[in-house]
C-alpha cells in the first residue's frame, strides 16, 4: 500500500513523514524545503504476527509493509504548474490513498502561506487544484477516445461515459457525488489515477495544547467531503517522542490523551479506508504477514505470494489464528480439526493462516 502526503507547502507534512517512518528528512520553516519526494516504508505492526511467532519461533518475521511518499508541497495555482504543481500531482496519481494534512498548530514564527490558520480554505484550495488538475487530464483523456474509439469498443465507450460523469462532478463541485463514484466507473477509469477518486485521510496538524479542541471544524469538513476520514496528528510532538525511550514515550504519550503512535494509527485507518485484511504464512523458518482486498478469493490471495502459486494452485490449507494459538502449532491445528482444506474459490477471512499446495 501506497500512502501519499499531500497538502499546502510548509504544513508540516515532512515533519509527519518522519514522526510515521523515522527517517532524518529535511524539516525547514520556509515554503518549497521538499523538492524530492521522500519515501519510507514501515512495517505494519499486527499482534498476531508476534503471537504466531511466539509458537514457531521464526528466524524471520515480515510484516506487511506501507510506503509513506512525502512530496513537494502545493501552492495556489498547483494544476497549471505553479511551484513543483505538475512534477508532484504526476507523482500522487501512483498513491493507494491520499494523507492531507491540514495546519491546526498555531505557531506565529511557521510561516503559513495563506497567512491566517484556516484549515477549511486551506483543504479546498487543495481540492480545487487537485480537481481542476483531474478535469484537464480527464478532458484530454476524453478527447483522444472520441477520436480514436469505435463504437463497437465496449471498453473505450465505457470509459468514455465514465469520464463524461467525472467531468460533470468535477465541474459542478459535487464532492459528494465523487464519494459515491460508481464502481463500474471507478473500474474503467482505473489506470490514470483521477486524485478526486482516491480515499483520502485527513490530519489536522495540531499544536499540544489542542488535543480534543476544533471539533466544530473536523464537522463542517466531513459535512461537506462526506468521504474523508479524519484525525488529529500533534505531528512535531510525535516525532519528539521518538527521541524518548519505550517507558517515557507511552507515559508522555498517555499524558497527551494520544492511544496510539501516529503511525499505527493511521496504518488502521489506511486499511479500513482500502477494505484491506491480513493473511499469514510460515513457511521455511519464516512468518509473514500479506494484505490483500476484503473479497480476496485463495487463489488470488496465493497469487500475491507468488505467481506460480497461483497458477498451479491445488487447495489450501487454512486455520485462524486464534485456533491456531490455542492449539499451540500447524500439526495441533490439524489434530483438533481446525485445519480446513479448501479450494481456489474460499474467500479469505482477516487472520486467516494459509498454507498452499501447487503444482509447478
Ligand atoms: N509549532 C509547530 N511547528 C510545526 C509543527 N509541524 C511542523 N512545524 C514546523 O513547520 C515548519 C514546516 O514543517 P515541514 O514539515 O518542513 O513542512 P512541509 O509541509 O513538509 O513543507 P514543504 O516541504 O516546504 O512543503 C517547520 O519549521 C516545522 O518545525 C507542529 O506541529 N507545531
Ligand atoms: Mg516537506
Amino acid at each position: 500500500m501506497r500512502v501519499g502526503i499531500i497538502g499546502l507547502t510548509n504544513i508540516g507534512k515532512s515533519t509527519l513523514f518522519r514522526a510515521l517512518t523515522r527517517i532524518k528528512v529535511g524539516i525547514n520553516n520556509f515554503p518549497f524545503c521538499t523538492i524530492d519526494p521522500n519515501i519510507g516504508a514501515v512495517p505494519v505492526p499486527d499482534d498476531r504476527l508476534e503471537a504466531i511467532a511466539g509458537i514457531t519461533k521464526p528466524q524471520k518475521k515480515i510484516h506487511a509493509n506501507v510506503e509513506f511518499v512525502d512530496v513537494a508541497g502545493l501552492v495556489r495555482g498547483a494544476n497549471k504548474g505553479e511551484g513543483l504543481g505538475n512534477q508532484l500531482l504526476g507523482k500522487l496519481r501512483e498513491m493507494d490513498v491520499l494523507l492531507h494534512v491540514l495546519r491546526l498548530f498555531p505557531d506565529p514564527e511557521v510561516i503559513h502561506v495563506e497567512e491566517t490558520i484556516d484549515p477549511i480554505r486551506d483543504f479546498e484550495l487543495v481540492w480545487t487544484e487537485i480537481a481542476l488538475s483531474d478535469l484537464e487530464i480527464a478532458k484530454r483523456r476524453l478527447a483522444v477516445l472520441e477520436k480514436t474509439a469505435k463504437r463497437s469498443d465496449t471498453v473505450g465507450q465505457n470509459e468514455i461515459a465514465a469520464l463524461k460523469t467525472l467531468m460533470d462532478a468535477l465541474k459542478r463541485g459535487d464532492s459528494a457525488s465523487l464519494a459515491h463514484f460508481p464502481s463500474h466507473h471507478c473500474q474503467s477509469l482505473g489506470g490514470i489515477g483521477f486524485l478526486t477518486l482516491k480515499p483520502m485521510v485527513v490530519v489536522f496538524n495540531i499544536g499540544e495544547k489542542q488535543m480534543g479542541e476544533n471539533v466544530l471544524v473536523q464537522k463542517t469538513l466531513v459535512d461537506r467531503f462526506p468521504a474523508v476520514r479524519t484525525s488529529w496528528i500533534p505531528a512535531r510532538i510525535e516525532c519528539e517522542l521518538w527521541d524518548l525511550d519505550e517507558p517515557d514515550r507511552l507515559a508522555y504519550r498517555h499524558e497527551l490523551g494520544l492511544q496510539d503512535s501516529a503511525m499505527k494509527l493511521l496504518v488502521q485507518i489506511c486499511y479500513q479506508l482500502l477494505n484491506l485484511i491480513t493473511f499469514f504464512t510460515i513457511k521455511s523458518d519464516v512468518v509473514r504477514a500479506w494484505s490483500i482486498s476484503s473479497g480476496t478469493n485463495a487463489q488470488k490471495a496465493a497469487g500475491k505470494i507468488h505467481t506460480d502459486m497461483e497458477r498451479g494452485f491445488i487447495r489450501a490449507e487454512i486455520v485462524s489464528v486464534p485456533h491456531f494459538l490455542e492449539a499451540g502449532g500447524w500439526a495441533q491445528s490439524r489434530e483438533r480439526g481446525w485445519l480446513l482444506v479448501e479450494g481456489r474459490d474460499y474467500v479469505m477471512r482477516d487472520g486467516d493462516m494459509m498454507l498452499v499446495k501447487y503444482q509447478t
